[in-house]
């Protein structure tokens, strides 16, 4: 029997998921060995792991929310919302094929994302303070990429993998938030010619706006705010679907217009 040490081993961990990352290599998850690890343990290897990134010169440039469709908690077999951030290395653009070399196994889903014009400021943030704060709206794909084996994962094990991101791309077009009910934006996910999963904004909490304001509360219960500048990618909307080589993922947004990724082999 394996007897719990009082401490999991914060800095281990963060090294192991960051050379996973490097190398390409997927891990088995953390909880295969330390079955009791927390959300703050796992939070704190999050956090240990970005500190990381930024001592190498990575800058963090917003933040995520994961896990916030039933599509996503279904798929996932996980069934709460989780926070990470991003940092500029994730940040890809459209028109640039992303080598699956640099990935393990990578999975495209569509999110509404934020734009912050100010900061939103919680523990009391609302839906309606997170559209006030936003400079405009776009359409993302986010590309994630667990490190841990076939994505194999329990609620701590994803937190402390920064929710599995690894790369975003966003649309070009910018909408100002106010001018549309983003409950009601109707999503076309679509691998080449097929159309592979649809959804709506509501599909993520009831609103986007709701989640990011549910991460600005979080936020500031770890004495930190979503800053004005941030791009804040409010969650999948549909379940994810492979990234694979030669293969265009695309989503088409009401209103938002439309963005896609390439991979190359
Ligand atoms: C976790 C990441 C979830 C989302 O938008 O739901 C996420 C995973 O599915 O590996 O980014
Ligand atoms: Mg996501």
């Amino acid at each position: 029997m394996r007897v719990k040490s009082d401490v999991v081993d914060v800095d281990h961990w963060a090294e192991e998921l960051l050379t996973a990352e490097r190398d390409h290599r997927a891990i088995a998850p953390i909880t295969d060995k330390e079955p009791d690890l927390t959300l703050a343990e796992a939070y704190a290897i999050q956090d240990r792991a970005v500190q990381r990134k930024v001592a190498v010169g990575e800058r963090i440039v917003g933040a995520k929310l994961g896990l916030t469709s039933v599509a996503k908690q279904a798929q996932m077999g996980v069934d709460e919302p989780v926070f990470a951030f991003l940092t500029d290395a994730m940040a890809t653009p459209s028109e640039q094929p992303v080598p699956l070399d640099d990935l393990i196994h990578p999975r495209v889903e569509p999110e509404i994302v934020f734009l912050l014009g100010e900061d939103v400021e919680g523990p009391a943030a609302t839906a309606h303070d997170v559209v006030a704060a936003t400079a405009a709206v776009c359409c993302g794909l986010e590309i994630i990429d667990s490190r841990y084996e076939s994505f194999r994962f329990t609620l701590p094990d994803v937190v402390a993998d920064s929710a599995s991101a690894a790369r975003f791309v966003l649309g070009t077009r910018r909408v100002e938030p106010a001018s549309m009910d983003l409950g009601l934006l109707g999503v076309l996910l679509e691998i080449g010619p097929d159309l592979v999963e649809t959804a709506a904004g509501a599909a993520c909490l009831g609103h986007p706006a709701t989640a990011v304001a549910a991460l600005a509360n979080w936020l500031a219960g770890r004495g930190q705010t979503l800053e004005a500048g941030w791009i804040v990618l409010s969650g999948g909307l549909t379940s994810a679907v492979p990234l694979e080589a030669n293969a265009a993922v695309s989503a088409t947004f009401a209103h938002l217009g439309s963005v896609g990724v390439r991979a190359t082999a």
